[in-house]
């Protein structure tokens, strides 16, 4: 699929072709993941045998703002470690979350006290100050050999803390089981706030519907980079996913396909509550996005009455474009809008409502800007803030509105001039931020209309200046969106995102001056033993100088792993959400929680 292909013409009356038949066969049959994943599986073996360098103050991803190693002021771990807090509910909820963390490797009951205020003493100290220098979101990290002390103004910038002093933690804290080791903390202090408000990846549940807990894993991994958003496509023209009242057949009928022959399913409200609520555990806010008025077969094979000609069209489960819409001169399409985007704002705390917008290729002029201007005001009309795809971009200003821009040329003139109108804009050009893009030719899953997306290729480009004639303030933030028309598993879901997630959330945190390859793959590989510890199911990039034991441990055993997706390093050791993880039961296993060695030379930076 080449890209030009892909770009709204308004006007344009074709039927988009997505992949090549060759593709298509691929992506329908749900291609193992062979090569790749295999390799991967082998690592996973490997880096649990062997032991990790030590982590220093820097070598944090997102990078910090500010960074000052005190090499004499390590801070080790206790069995009688206490975890202390501030009483306010949000701040022990964040605690309760370290000690959750921490407790499964370590084996220490890390009790958690509201006694911040009063006793001073060592351990960990969560503190909410008044220092509203740090924004909402940022927070102070200070190890010194008596205490560890996370300092913010707000509790998400101690939840952001938390996930700092989690990644200086020996790579094995990330195993489920207790970890004999010394749990070792890196001395000095970090200063840190985040570049930008909005930073999300997004998770496509349409193509492939992903039951509760893939979704809730998905939400760990963003809170891991310190990602705020998620965002869900909840609707395309493969299946229905959300349970909206007074139209159960969206999910009786539009609910039952997904591409290729899976059975689909959908988000009871139940279900939706639940991730909305596990994500805000997480500081993460859902951004729901119902896509109008094409990608929207499921609903119309549900609803033949919403289709131009009243006729409910057959269900489809391939992966083509831009041919289905709903009839934008009816008034029923327009109850059914109302319907379905009042039911899932009332289930969304979050400000912002996506209504998607993109590819709606028979819904041409000022049919399309007429419909989206009146979706518009629906959408004002319950208390949120509307995003689109940058397809919108032609419609009527609405106050606060966003868009999404997906373009992979970095010039759009209908955008920029949108953004003169007063729209913000959210960051995800193809051919950087598209997480269902391929690494490489031979890559098992992906697409590649966009271009080739190598680690490299997702973390050199800056969003404050990407596209001509936006100024920076008017970027909101950054997003990764996975499209899941070849993505079948929670273990090719974690294929595709790391490691090129943590890429583009250090995009969306760090600031400009912190930014350069070199470091950073360096720092990204380190992360690799940690993912294995996590049981993540992780691409190993050849451009990523992975630890070097594990490297040859890998080449020495080679690829001799099953092809099949089910063994994939994910799967290895159950990959449940860090809430649903056992704690207290498992036998001790010795892995790499011991710093034992300095650590290992790594590749020259072809840079
Ligand atoms: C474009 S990006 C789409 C999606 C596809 C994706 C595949 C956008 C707004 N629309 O419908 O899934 O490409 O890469």
């Amino acid at each position: 699929m080449c890209h030009n292909q892909r770009k709204y013409t308004p006007g344009a009356a074709t039927v988009s072709t997505l992949p090549s038949a060759a593709d298509r066969e691929q992506l329908s049959l749900g291609t193992p993941a062979t090569g790749d994943l295999a390799r991967s599986a082998a690592r996973v073996a490997d880096e649990l045998l062997t032991p990790a360098a030590p982590v220093r103050l820097a070598d944090v991803v997102p990078a910090p703002e500010q960074v000052r190693p005190e090499p004499a002021d390590d801070h080790l771990l206790a069995a009688d470690t206490v975890i202390r807090v501030n009483a306010d509910s949000a701040a022990l909820a964040v605690a309760e979350h370290l000690a959750e963390l921490l407790r499964p490797a370590t084996g220490y009951p890390l009790p958690v006290t509201d006694t911040a205020d009063r006793e001073p003493g060592g351990g960990i100290v969560l503190t909410l100050t008044g220092d509203e220098t740090l924004g909402p979101e940022g927070y102070r990290l200070d190890v010194t050999r008596a205490r560890v002390r996370i300092s913010a103004a707000q509790p998400a910038g101690l939840f952001y803390g938390v996930q700092t002093l989690r990644q200086l933690l020996p790579p094995a804290v990330e195993s489920r089981t207790p970890t004999a080791g010394r749990w070792v903390l890196p001395g000095g202090s970090i200063v840190d706030r985040p570049r930008y408000a909005y930073r999300g990846a997004m998770l496509d549940v349409a193509r492939h519907f992903f039951p509760v807990p893939d979704v809730l894993r998905v939400i760990d991994h963003l809170a891991r980079y310190k990602l705020n958003q998620l965002h869900l496509h909840l609707t395309d023209d493969q299946g229905w996913r959300i349970a909206v009242p007074g139209w159960p057949r969206l999910t009786t009928v539009g609910a039952a396909t997904e591409v290729g022959d899976g059975p689909g399913g959908h988000y009871s409200t139940a279900d939706y509550r639940r991730i909305v609520a596990y994500a805000a555990t997480r500081h993460i806010t859902v951004v729901p996005e119902i896509d109008l008025p094409g990608h929207t077969n499921s609903a119309l094979v549900a609803y033949g009455e919403l289709a131009p000609d009243r006729v409910a069209p057959q269900p489809y489960t391939g992966t083509e474009v831009g041919f289905s819409y709903v009839d934008p001169a009816s008034e029923r399409t327009y109850q059914f809008v109302t319907d379905v985007l009042g039911e899932v704002a009332a289930n969304s705390p979050g400000p912002l409502l996506h209504i998607g917008g993109d590819e709606a290729f028979k819904v041409k002029g000022t049919a399309y800007t007429d419909f989206v201007e009146r979706v518009q005001r629906i959408v004002a009309g319950t208390g949120k803030t509307v995003v689109g795809w940058h397809q919108i971009a032609p419609a009527a200003h609405s106050d606060g509105r966003v868009l999404q821009w997906w373009g992979t040329d970095g010039d759009d003139p209908a955008t920029a001039e949108a953004v003169r109108r007063g729209a913000r804009l959210i960051l995800s050009p193809g051919n950087h931020a598209y997480l269902d893009m391929k690494y490489a030719p031979d890559t098992p899953l992906g697409q590649d209309w966009a271009g080739l997306i190598d680690v490299r290729r997702a973390y050199d480009w800056d969003p404050g200046s990407h596209l001509a004639g936006v100024p920076a303030d008017a970027v909101l933030g950054v997003e990764a969106p996975l499209w899941t028309e070849s993505v079948t598993t929670l273990p090719e879901i974690e294929f595709m995102l790391f490691p090129r997630l943590p890429a583009l959330a250090e995009l969306a945190w760090s600031p400009r001056s912190t930014h350069g390859w070199a470091r950073f793959r360096e720092r990204l590989a380190g992360h690799g033993p940690r993912w294995t510890a996590a049981g993540i199911a992780y691409h190993p990039s050849p451009e990523l100088p992975w630890p070097v034991a594990a490297a040859d441990a890998t080449a020495a055993s080679g690829a001799a792993v099953s092809s099949d997706p089910a063994s994939a390093p994910g799967t290895s050791t159950d990959p449940a959400p860090e809430a649903d993880r056992a704690t207290d039961s498992a036998p001790v296993t010795e892995t790499a929680a011991i710093p034992s060695q300095p650590r290992p030379d790594t590749a020259p930076d072809p840079a």
